[in-house]
C-alpha cells in the first residue's frame, strides 16, 4: 500500500515531505506544531508530575513519557531520577581529553568529541560483540541511553565552565533532578533550573527527519551503538540551517546593537537591517522551517515564560519586533514557505538573560535536549527491529528521461 510518492522536486530537494520514516514518539504537525506522545506542549507541561516549587515538570518525567508512551506518576518519575543519579559520575579520562581541547574550538566540538571518547563504554558494542541474539539488542541500546542521558548536562556544564568559566567546574549534586543539577553546575540560580527543565523538554523531539534525528537514526541502524550514533546527530544539530541558529540569532541581534553604536533600535531600523540581511545573500536566523507553517509553539512556549520572568529585558524586547518586522518582508521577499519564528528565534533570549552570553554555547543545550529524543527512538529501532537504512539514488540522467518522458 503506498502512502505517498516521490516526485523529482524532491529528489532534488532535500527529501521535503517524502514519507519513509516511521515514528510514534513524535509527530509534527506544519500547522498545530508539535505533539510528544500525542500530547501537545500546553498539555505536556500540564500533566506531567512536578516538584514543589517547580514550574515545570522534571526531564525525568518527560523522559518517561518519550519512552513509555505514558504520563508516569511522581513515584515513577523518582524512580528514573534516583536511576539517573547513579549514573551521573563523568569518567576523569573524558574532563581531561576536554582540558586538552585547544580552549578556542567550538563547545559543540567539544561535546560532540565528549560523547564520542566514552563510546568504549557501551554496552550495546561489548554485548554484541559477545554475540547477542537481535531480540536483546533493544535492552543495551537502553541501559547506553539512559548512561549517555544521565552525564549529558553535566557534560554540557562541564564545557561551560572550563571555556568560559576558567575552568572553575562545579561538582554534580546527586540527589536533584536534571534541571536543579544542571543549573547548580551552571553556577546559576534559580529560576534556572526551570528554564533548564523547559529547554530540554522543548528541544527534544521533532519527529525523525529533522537533521539531528534522521542522522542519529541513520547511524544507529548499521547497529552501531547510542555513543557513535549521539555524536554523529550532534554534528548535525551543529549546523547553521539547524541548532546553530539559535547562536545566530544573539549574534545578529548583537551585530545590530554593534552597528547602531548605543541608538536605540526601531522598528523603521530592524526593517533596514533585515533587508540587508537578505540583499546580502543571507538568511534570516530563527525565522523559516522546513515542515511548519506557522509560528512554532516552542518559540510560544518560550515567550510565554520570557513575558512572565523578563518582560523588561532588552533582547527580549528586540526579539518582539522582529516578530512584527521579519514576516511581513519575508512574505514580500516571496522565498521562505514559512515567514513566522521557529524556536530558535526565543530561545536564546533566555540564556542571555540568566547570563549565559556566549551564544556558541547556546547549540549545546539544544543538543542535551535533543538528546532525549533521539535516544528514545534509537531505543525503539532496536525494539522494533527496524532494518539498516538505505534509501536509493537515482542519476541525473535518469532525472532527465523521467521528465523527457512527462513532457512527450
Ligand atoms: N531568511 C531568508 N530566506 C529564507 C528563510 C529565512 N529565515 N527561510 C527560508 N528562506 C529561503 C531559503 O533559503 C530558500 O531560498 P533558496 O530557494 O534561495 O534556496 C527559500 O526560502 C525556500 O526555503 P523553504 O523551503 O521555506 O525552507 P527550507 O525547508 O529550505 O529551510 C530553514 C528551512 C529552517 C533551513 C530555513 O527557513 C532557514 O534557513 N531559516 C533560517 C535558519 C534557521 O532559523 N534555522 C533553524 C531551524 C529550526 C531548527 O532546526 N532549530
Amino acid at each position: 500500500m503506498k502512502i505517498g510518492e516521490v516526485n523529482i522536486g524532491q529528489a532534488i530537494g532535500g527529501g521535503r515531505d517524502v514519507k519513509m520514516l516511521v515514528t510514534d514518539i513524535s509527530y509534527l504537525d506544519p500547522m498545530e506544531g508539535i505533539r510528544f506522545r500525542g500530547f501537545t506542549i500546553p498539555e505536556v507541561l500540564q500533566k506531567l508530575p512536578k516538584d514543589a516549587g517547580n514550574e515545570y515538570p522534571s526531564i525525568e518525567s518527560f523522559w518517561w513519557l518519550l519512552i513509555s508512551g505514558e504520563i508516569p506518576t511522581q513515584e515513577e518519575a523518582l524512580a528514573v531520577r534516583n536511576e539517573f543519579n547513579t549514573k551521573k559520575i563523568i569518567p576523569q579520562y573524558v574532563i581531561d581529553l576536554l582540558r586538552r581541547i585547544p580552549r578556542d574550538t567550538h563547545p559543540m566540538t567539544m561535546f560532540s568529541i565528549a560523547i564520542l571518547a566514552m563510546q568504549r563504554e557501551s554496552k550495546f558494542s561489548r554485548e554484541y560483540s559477545h554475540g547477542m541474539s537481535k531480540h536483546d539488542y533493544w535492552k543495551p541500546m537502553y541501559d547506553d541511553a539512559v548512561e549517555i542521558m544521565a552525564k549529558l548536562p553535566s557534560i554540557a556544564a562541564y564545557i561551560y565552565r572550563m571555556k568560559y568559566r576558567n575552568d572553575t567546574l562545579i561538582a554534580p549534586n546527586y540527589t536533584v533532578d536534571i534541571g536543579a543539577n544542571f543549573a547548580h553546575m551552571m553556577g546559576i540560580e534559580k529560576p534556572y533550573d526551570d528554564v533548564a527543565r523547559l529547554y530540554f523538554i522543548l528541544h527534544s523531539d521533532h519527529e525523525s527527519g529533522n537533521a539531528s534525528a534522521y542522522a542519529t537514526h541513520l547511524v544507529a541502524s548499521t547497529l552501531s551503538d547510542a555513543y557513535y550514533s549521539l555524536s554523529a546527530g550532534l554534528n548535525a544539530l551543529a549546523g547553521p540551517l539547524h541548532g546553530l541558529a539559535t547562536q545566530e540569532v544573539l549574534r545578529w541581534l548583537n551585530d545590530v546593537i554593534n552597528k547602531l553604536d548605543g541608538v536605540e533600535p526601531t522598528e523603521e531600523l530592524m526593517k533596514k537591517f533585515v533587508w540587508d540581511t537578505l540583499k546580502s545573500g543571507k538568511v534570516i536566523p530563527g525565522f523559516g522551517h522546513a515542515v511548519l507553517r506557522k509560528t512554532d509553539p516552542r518559540y510560544d512556549a518560550f515567550r510565554e515564560f520570557s513575558l512572565k520572568y523578563l518582560p523588561n529585558d532588552q533582547i527580549f524586547k528586540y526579539t518582539n519586533m522582529l516578530f512584527n518586522v521579519v514576516p511581513p518582508i519575508l512574505e514580500e521577499h516571496g522565498k521562505a514557505k514559512n515567514v513566522w519564528p521557529n524556536v530558535d528565534a526565543q530561545s536564546g533570549v533566555l540564556q542571555w538573560h540568566y547570563g549565559i552570553k556566549e551564544y556558541d554555547f547556546y547549540t549545546v543545550l539544544f543538543g542535551v535536549g535533543r538528546a532525549l529524543g533521539v535516544l528514545s527512538n534509537i531505543i525503539w529501532d532496536r525494539a522494533l527491529y527496524y532494518p539498516l537504512e538505505r534509501p536509493k539514488s537515482v542519476t541525473t540522467a535518469m532525472l532527465e528521461e523521467i521528465a523527457k518522458k512527462s513532457i512527450i
